[in-house]
C-alpha cells in the first residue's frame, strides 16, 4: 500500500505545479518519460520518417517562414509532421494513453481525458534545412469545442532550445482576452502592433530536455524558430480535452474518433 502510495503521488503534479499551469498556462513534468521509452518513440519517427510513412504533413503545405515554396522545390518533401500518431506505433499510444499521462491530464483538466484524434496526434520533426518558423499563435484558433479550454502535451525526444526551434510561451495569455484587429489573417499575432510587440516581450522559453514534458493550455500563445543546429527535433505532441467539454457537432474537431482515457 504504503508503494502505491507513493507511486500515485509521483504521478500528479505538485499542488505548486498545478498552481503554476492555473497562472501561466503550461508547467513542464521533468524526466515523464524514461530514456528508454523515449528511444523507442523517436527511433518509431526515424523509421517513418525515412518511409515516409502516411499520414504526413509537409512542411510545404503549411508555407510558413521558412518552409520551402512547394512541394516540388528543394527541400518541398520536408516532413513537418508525422501525422495519426496514436494509431502509428505502440510505443506513442501507450504513453499517449497511458496511467501516468491521464492522471496528469485528469488533474490539469478537472475531469475524465479524452483524446482528439483531429488535433496535434503527431510526431514533429522539425528539420534544419527547411523546418519553418510558427509565428505566435492560439491553438484553439481553428478548434471547436463547447469551451476552449484543452491542454495538450509536448514530449521532448532530445534537447529543446531555441536554437533548434524550440518552443516559446507568453506565460498567462490563456486567460486574456485580445482584440480581433491583433491578429492577421491566419490568426498569428501581428507583430508589428505596439500592443503586441509588448506581449511579445514577456516571451519565455521552453527549455527540454529528453523526457520532459510540457503540459499547455489551448488558449496559451506559443511560438518557434526554425532549426539551426544539424539535427532534426523530433517531439511527440498530443491534445485532451475533458470529458464533459466535447466537440461541436459538425466541425473537424468533432470529425474523428476520440479515445476515452
Ligand atoms: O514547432 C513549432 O514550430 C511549433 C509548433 C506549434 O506551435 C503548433 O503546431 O501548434
Amino acid at each position: 500500500m504504503v508503494g502505491n502510495a507513493a507511486r500515485d503521488a509521483t504521478s500528479l503534479f505538485t499542488p505548486a505545479e498545478a498552481a503554476q499551469f492555473a497562472a501561466e498556462g503550461y508547467v513542464v513534468a521533468r524526466g515523464f518519460a524514461s530514456s528508454d521509452l523515449c528511444a523507442r518513440i523517436r527511433d518509431a519517427g526515424i523509421r517513418d520518417l525515412a518511409a515516409a510513412k502516411a499520414p504526413l504533413e509537409y512542411e510545404a503545405s503549411v508555407g510558413y517562414p521558412g518552409a520551402p515554396a512547394s512541394i516540388e522545390a528543394a527541400g518541398g518533401r520536408t516532413v513537418r509532421r508525422l501525422l495519426g500518431a496514436v494509431d502509428r506505433d505502440a510505443a506513442m499510444r501507450d504513453w499517449a494513453c497511458g496511467a501516468d499521462t491521464a492522471a496528469r491530464m485528469a488533474q490539469l483538466l478537472g475531469g475524465r481525458p479524452v483524446l482528439s484524434r483531429a488535433h496535434h496526434n503527431c510526431m514533429m520533426t522539425k528539420h534544419p534545412d527547411f523546418g519553418s518558423q510558427t509565428n505566435w499563435h492560439r491553438d484553439i484558433r481553428y478548434w471547436s469545442f463547447e469551451r476552449p479550454e484543452l491542454v495538450s502535451l509536448w514530449l521532448a525526444l532530445g534537447p529543446e532550445r531555441p536554437e533548434n526551434g524550440g518552443l516559446f510561451v507568453l506565460p498567462g495569455t490563456h486567460v486574456m482576452e485580445i482584440e480581433p484587429q491583433r491578429y492577421d489573417g491566419a490568426k498569428f499575432l501581428r507583430p508589428e502592433l505596439a500592443a503586441n510587440r509588448d506581449l511579445i516581450a514577456t516571451k519565455r522559453a521552453v527549455a527540454l530536455e529528453a523526457g520532459d514534458a510540457l503540459f499547455f493550455h489551448s488558449r496559451l500563445f506559443h511560438a518557434a524558430g526554425r532549426n539551426a543546429s544539424t539535427a532534426v527535433k523530433f517531439s511527440l505532441v498530443f491534445t485532451y480535452r475533458a470529458a464533459d467539454n466535447p466537440p461541436v457537432a459538425g466541425t473537424r474537431s468533432a470529425a474523428s474518433p476520440e479515445i476515452f482515457l
